[in-house]
């Protein structure tokens, strides 16, 4: 309606304008016929005079299209602004702020002047300046109740004003940097699927109350189809939540139909939105004084990029939030494409001038970032094949480094995330699988091979059709992978090519296979487990330096005392307690230490260490594949 009334508007604009001219150029004919009556008098006086009135005439057509060209792109503006503010006063609001601070360098306290509460705030309340909030003896079973339906302990939550006052963690540098005074606007998106009341309502209470308004554009919220119906767990999400979206500003509310899982419903929020950057939330988060404003710059400075906050961490066991100014790290991959976090390399140490300095990120950990709404689409947004969970911040860190100018952590920008002990709901399996082939088969070209042999269950056409993915990196014209691991990661160690073993260890004596029992951490005990032929926790690699490798863990031994156990722990690449010996002799062979002389044997679902015997099966151990045994004929023996 809007839009028809305009361009109405400007037709009759367009008209008049042309109808106002017309008459003036006939008044003008008539009394120039007068002229030229005179003037063919004087005609005689020479060409020139001719000449001239020629060029004045031109002039004056040219002048007055210059008027309406003008005019016409008035009009334009005064329509753009009017649409990009959803009322009035909010135009008021703009225009004010362009004309007052006609960008100016300021400080981040600068922006403070514009900060509004939205909630009550009860200083001194419960959670206040992010305490823990323990529930009494009594309130244990309601406590649980809670805990399962939401993997945090949302009684705790439920108690804590929407806006309590929380710990300031930025670092000095981050109060000297320099913002422009005027910004671009930001489209929130909050995805959420079965989320609590009072997590839901603090993210959108505390983005509002402390982003500056004339830069909040919108928040749009997305139900992914949460179970809200009257017996359902959530039904808060139902009716009462739209009577609130209903009451606040600036707050929209759109429903999926379906549960379509994350990257879909963040793709509906996405193409709905009309701010000039999208900054996507968790639906579990507190935003902190500041938190927007960097993110805005930097993107102002240089669209070609996602920016991500840094992400603080809000218990779920008591909802504290955390006091650390963090020594910060960076989001690396591992070769099964499950995103990681790792610490800044020596480079990257160095680029950075001060604490404040934005980090480059390798990869991002894709719940919580920025992205000029624009450059979002045309560099291909999210994969719309990708399927509810996993793999889309890798595919996205991938595509961006490739065919932008990357990712990079904002320090100065904080936002709290309620880090859940699990989540509290099944994505259907074999999702993050079917997003990761995907991932592979577009970005990776001839590294693809890695992580196919980190799954061996995985095969191509388990990802479906990419020819649309692959049409669009052809599009855009990216880089290979080889030059983002050699430039954007380079720290980033490539397995072997053809490794002495692959894949998963089976002990001969009890068809176990060799477990890390989820221990992933220097110190943590192997064992065995029934061999399931996933990968992940049963995957290793017998490296060339005679190493037993797991993601970046090796078997260490220690000491040759009957008592002795191995553990996982940081490959030191100095063999020593880490150097295993294994000849396959017929079916399997021994894994034996080369500094303690013991083997590994296999005790119900334990592993220990004994005298060696080959005569004992429990003693027998056999890799899934021997890489090294099997070359193809003239093939490279390197990735690079
Ligand atoms: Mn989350």
């Amino acid at each position: 309606c809007l839009f028809v009334c305009l361009f109405v508007c400007l037709f009759v604009f367009i008209i008049t304008i042309n109808l106002l001219s017309f008459s003036l150029e006939t008044i003008k004919e008539t009394t120039k016929e007068k002229q030229i009556k005179r003037k063919t008098k004087e005609e005689e006086n020479g060409i020139l005079n001719n000449k001239n009135n020629f060029w004045n005439k031109r002039m004056r057509l040219y002048i007055r299209y210059l008027f309406i060209a003008i005019l016409f792109i008035l009009l334009c503006w005064s329509i753009f602004s009017w649409k990009k503010a959803s009322n009035s006063s909010q135009l008021i609001e703009r225009v004010a702020e362009k004309l007052h601070h006609k960008s100016k360098p300021v400080t981040i306290d600068y922006f403070k002047q514009f900060y509004k509460y939205s909630a009550e705030r009860q200083p001194g309340g419960a959670g206040w300046d992010g305490a823990a909030v323990i529930n009494a003896a009594g309130e244990k079973e309601i406590e649980e109740k809670k805990m399962k339906e939401y993997g945090f302990n949302e009684l705790s939550s439920s108690k804590i004003s929407l806006e309590r006052a929380i710990p300031d963690n930025r670092v000095d540098a981050c109060f000297n940097v320099k913002y422009p005074s005027d910004l671009p606007t930001a489209s929130v998106i909050i995805i959420f699927y079965n989320e609590a009341w009072s997590t839901l309502l603090r993210t959108i209470h505390t983005v509002i109350a402390r982003s500056p308004p004339q830069f909040l554009y919108e928040i749009i919220l997305v139900d992914d189809a949460s179970l809200k119906a009257p017996d359902e767990p959530y039904p808060h999400l139902a009716q009462k939540l739209e009577d609130y979206v209903d009451k606040m500003p600036k707050l929209k509310l759109i429903r999926s139909p379906k549960r379509v899982g994350l990257t879909q419903a963040r793709l509906i929020g996405a193409d709905n939105a009309q701010g000039d950057v999208l900054v996507f939330l968790d639906s579990h988060c507190e935003a902190t004084y500041g938190w927007l404003e960097p993110m805005l710059a930097r993107l102002q400075e240089n669209r070609r990029m996602a920016v991500v906050p840094s992400i603080e961490v809000i218990t779920w066991r008591n909802f504290e939030y955390l006091r650390s100014k963090g020594s910060f790290s960076r989001g690396i991959f591992r070769w099964d494409l499950m995103f990681n976090w790792g610490p800044l390399p020596k480079h990257e140490r160095e680029r950075r001038k001060t604490e404040a300095y934005p980090i480059k990120s390798p990869t991002m950990a894709g719940g919580l970032f920025a992205m000029d709404r624009r450059y979002f689409f045309e560099s291909g947004a999210y994969d719309r094949k990708l399927i509810y969970w996993g793999g889309e911040n890798v595919e996205m860190s991938f595509r961006l480094w490739m065919c932008g100018d990357g990712i990079e952590i904002i320090p100065c920008s904080r936002v709290g995330h309620v880090f859940r002990e699990r989540a509290p709901y099944k994505s259907p399996d074999g999702s993050t699988d079917h997003n990761s082939i995907r991932v592979a088969e577009v970005w990776m070209d001839e590294f693809k091979e890695i992580f196919y042999s980190f799954r061996a269950n995985l095969k191509p056409e388990m990802g479906g059709d990419v020819t649309e993915r692959k049409k669009l990196r052809d599009k855009l014209q990216c880089k290979s992978f080889k030059w983002y691991l050699q430039n954007i990661i380079p720290e980033l160690e490539l397995p072997d090519k053809y490794p002495y073993g692959r894949g998963d260890i089976k002990n001969l004596g009890t068809n176990s296979c060799l477990d890390t029992l989820a221990q992933n951490n220097a110190g943590g005990r192997p064992g065995l487990y029934p061999c399931h032929k996933m990968g992940t926790n049963q995957f290793f690699i017998f490296t060339k330096r005679k190493e037993i490798w797991h993601d970046g863990l090796c078997v260490d031994l220690d000491s040759h005392a009957d008592t002795a156990k191995v553990k996982m722990w940081s490959c030191h690449k100095q063999a020593g307690n880490q150097e295993w010996i294994h000849q396959r002799i017929g079916e399997g062979g021994l894994i034996q230490h080369s500094v303690h002389n013991r083997c590994l044997e296999g005790l119900g679902d334990q592993i220990v260490v004994r005298q060696c015997d080959k005569n004992n099966r429990k003693q027998l151990w056999v890799f899934e594949s021997y890489p090294d045994a099997n070359v193809p004929a003239g093939a490279k023996r390197t990735w690079m």
